[in-house]
This record gives C-alpha cells, structure tokens and sequence, in this order.
C-alpha cells in the first residue's frame, strides 16, 4: 500500500478555511451582482476547466547545467500517475494525463489505463521524441529527424510517432503533439525549402496513421536546442503545414517559445479565426522556453490569452476545441506543487477573462476609445476570483487551500521513505 491524501482529511483541512471562504465569497457575490454577473455561474465555469498534467512535469527538471534530484521522486509512470493523482484530487481541473514517448512508454498499455483509471485520470495527447537518441537505435537523430536529408532516418522517425498513436490508442488519447528539434547551428547547414519540403512529406504518413476521431497537432519553437535556425520556427509555419496536412491537422501553442515580446494572445487570436488552434502548452518565461511556472512571469499577458479564448467560446467559433496542458520543467520547487499553483492560476486566468465585459469593451472598440478599452479589460484582471476557485474545489471534492493541504499531508514525505534511492540521480535531458 502506498500513501494517499485522504478524503477525510482534505475534509478536516477545508473546514479549518470554511470561515473566511464564505466571508469572502459573500462579499465577492455582492460586488459581482452590482456588476450583473451571477458568481454561481462563475463557480460552474471554473469547475469544468480543464488542463493536461504532462507525464515528464512530476519528475524534477534539470538544465544543461545541472539537476538537483528532489526527495520522493517518482522512479516510473506508475509513481508519475500516483502523483498525477495527488495533483487532481487537490485541485479537481487535472483530471488528464499527457504521455512522452519513449520516457513514458508502457510495458502494457491496458494495464496502465486501468491503474490510471482507480485515479479516475486518463489520458490526454500523446507527445513523440524524435530529439533524442534512445539505446540501440539503428539511426541518430543529430542531424534531424523528420526532415533529415537521409531517408532512413526519416522513415525511423515517422515509425516512432506512428508507434506513440498506437500506444495512444489503447490508453484512449484522441491527439497527437509532434515536436521536432531539426533545425541548423550554422548558416548554410540547411537548405531551409527542402527541410520543410521532407517535414510535410514525413507528416502526411504519420497523418495518415491517424484515426478519424483523432487529431495531430504540430508545435513550433523558434530555437533550441538548434540555435540557428529550426524547421517549424514559427506559428506561420506551422499553420501552413496545417493546412497542407488536412482537416484533422492543428497548430499548438508553446507559451515559452516565441521570440520574446511577441504578441501570442494575437497568434492565438489569429489562429482561432483561421480554425486551427490546436491548444496549449502553458509555461512562463523571461527570456527563452523557461519552462517556468505559468502565470508566475507575466499574468496579464495569460489573462490577455484567455480573454481570446473566452472570447470565442462565447462566439461559438468553428472547429474551436483547444486541449490544453502545462508543459513545465520544475527545477528548484516541488513538481506537484508547482502543477497544483500553476492549474490554479489557468483557471484563475479563465475566470477572470469570463469577467470581462464584452459589451462595454466592443463599444469602447466601436468608439475608438483605447482608454475605456483598456480599462474594462483591466476591471477584469483585477477582480480577485480566489473565492470562486475556491468554492469550485471545494464543492468537486477538492482542497480549498491545495497548497497547505499538500503540506500538511506529509505526502512528500512519505514519497521518500517509499521511493528510496533517487538522491543524486542526474537527467538525462532537459527535464
Ligand atoms: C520542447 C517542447 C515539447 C516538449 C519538450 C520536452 O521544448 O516544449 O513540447 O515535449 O520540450
Ligand atoms: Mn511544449
Ligand atoms: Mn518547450
């Protein structure tokens, strides 16, 4: 038997809160009512957010310098789930898994659905690895994957990720995430046309590995680990590729890996129009793909991504079905903690942004008032909404305080005395 938080104790822990969430949650219903939003709307709306835990999020991270091994560290997938299960039972919005091939593959895939499901997880978008090479692959990945100039190497790429759809299958995924690292160091390495040329001719096999119900989603990143220059650089290219792919083809989006200052809540919007966003994976970053916690770096901007978001849920746009996961690598904090915060501060960011005032704001458009516009987004961002995350924890059987919850459960510490033997342990990637 391996340790579990307690539903009696999450109990014990929120009547401890009880008080001042209901002082506080009354006082926000009343300040809302003046507004003419009914706060029990808000409630339902922030308990059926959803976010995606990756699989490689619970484990702590590292950087090309070094990883400082965290106590209790999951030692395999079934470790990696039980603390996915920990994460969901605390803030109920993390009901999904997100898999990466080979680090999280299988010896069963039934089993491991099963085992997910007595945590009532189950399985979001399957993510391929093609930037790194595994013991015993017959070709390297050095030089690209997808798009390398030998086709032997493609053709062992594209069985890989025709592989993670069929592990995928079995756990009941419905997408599938291909990220590559090809790219170049050096001027010249690379004949830029013909790389993307072998991209779409790779990718349109794998797509057609795709079952009907699925979707295939494809991730740029301007740079790193090639620093020069990368296949799928952009959002642009990445919806071209989209296009010439198909109908069951979508762009997602990174948060971490843009050049810096520019304007994703715009991509987004752009890409909504155009039906293909695919989703998200939420981080936070000051200067490259940090992989740091999201909302910890720059909140407004993930409020600003949301107002999107809500903008077309409420338009009811076509082919709008964004899957979102973090994609975060926890060097110096404790993973599940991290996840826990940063799920919260998604689902704070989704109920601000259904805060906004669509009308106020869409005269303040009309009428060229930037100002008023600004104004009524700001009215938004700074509502405190924490009751209301609160209370919908609360109410699906979560922790009002997740955090504390986590902490006095002595959950770490009991990982350590089970998963013994992980001190020093050094990664053998980025995270
Ligand atoms: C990449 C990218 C991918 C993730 C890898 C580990 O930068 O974000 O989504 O799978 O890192
Ligand atoms: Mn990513
Ligand atoms: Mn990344």
């Amino acid at each position: 038997m391996t340790f579990e938080i307690d539903d009696s104790f999450i109990d014990d822990q929120n009547r401890k809160a009880r008080a001042w969430v209901d002082e506080d949650y009354e006082a926000l219903a009343r300040k809302l009512r003046r507004q003419n939003v009914d706060i029990e709307d808000l409630v339902k709306k922030a308990a059926a957010f959803h976010v995606a835990i990756p699989s490689w999020g619970v484990g702590t991270g590292g950087t090309r310098f070094a990883r400082f091994a965290g106590e209790g560290e999951p030692r395999g997938i079934y470790e990696k789930l039980e603390d996915c299960g920990t994460i969901f039972k605390l803030v109920r919005s993390t009901p999904a898994v997100s898999l990466h091939i080979p680090w999280d593959k299988p010896d069963d895939a039934s089993k491991l659905r099963a085992f997910a499901g007595t945590r009532g997880l189950s399985f979001d978008a399957m993510n391929s690895n093609t930037f790194q090479d595994q013991p015993g692959q017959t070709h390297s990945y050095k030089f690209g994957s997808l798009t390398h100039p030998d086709r032997l190497v493609r053709e062992q790429a594209v069985a890989h990720n025709i592989e993670c759809i069929e592990i995928g299958k079995t756990l009941g995924s419905k997408a599938h995430t291909v990220w590559i690292a090809d790219g170049g160091n050096f001027p010249g390495q690379q004949h830029f046309q013909r790389a993307l040329e072998r991209y779409l001719e790779s990718m349109r096999e794998i797509y057609a590995a795709l079952p009907d119900d699925w979707r295939v989603f494809i991730e740029h990143k301007f740079y790193e680990p090639a620093f020069y220059s990368t296949v799928i650089n952009d959002w642009g290219t990445s919806y071209y590729c989209a296009r010439e792919l198909g109908p069951k083809a979508f762009c997602l989006v990174d948060l971490g890996h843009h050049a810096p200052n520019v304007n994703i809540e715009m991509i987004v919007a752009r890409l909504i129009q155009f039906g293909k966003l695919a989703g998200f994976h939420f981080n936070d970053s000051k200067y490259g793909d940090d992989d740091l916690d999201a909302g910890s770096i720059k909140p407004f901007q993930l409020f600003l991504i949301f107002n999107e978001l809500v903008d077309a849920e409420l338009n009811s746009v076509a082919n709008f079905n964004p899957a979102y996961m973090l994609d975060q690598s926890h060097n110096v904090t404790d993973p599940i903690e991290s996840l826990m915060m940063s799920a919260v501060e998604l689902v704070r960011s989704y109920v601000q942004a259904h805060l906004v005032d669509r009308d106020a704001l869409n005269e303040a458009q009309e009428q060229c008032d930037p100002l008023l516009a600004l104004a009524t987004l700001k009215q938004a961002f700074t509502t405190d909404v924490a009751p209301i995350l609160a209370v919908a924890r609360e109410r699906s059987g979560g922790a009002i305080d997740p955090l504390k919850t986590y902490r006095q459960s002595g959950y770490r510490r009991h990982k350590a005395k089970e998963r013994p033997g992980q001190k020093g342990v050094t990664a053998s990637g980025i995270v």
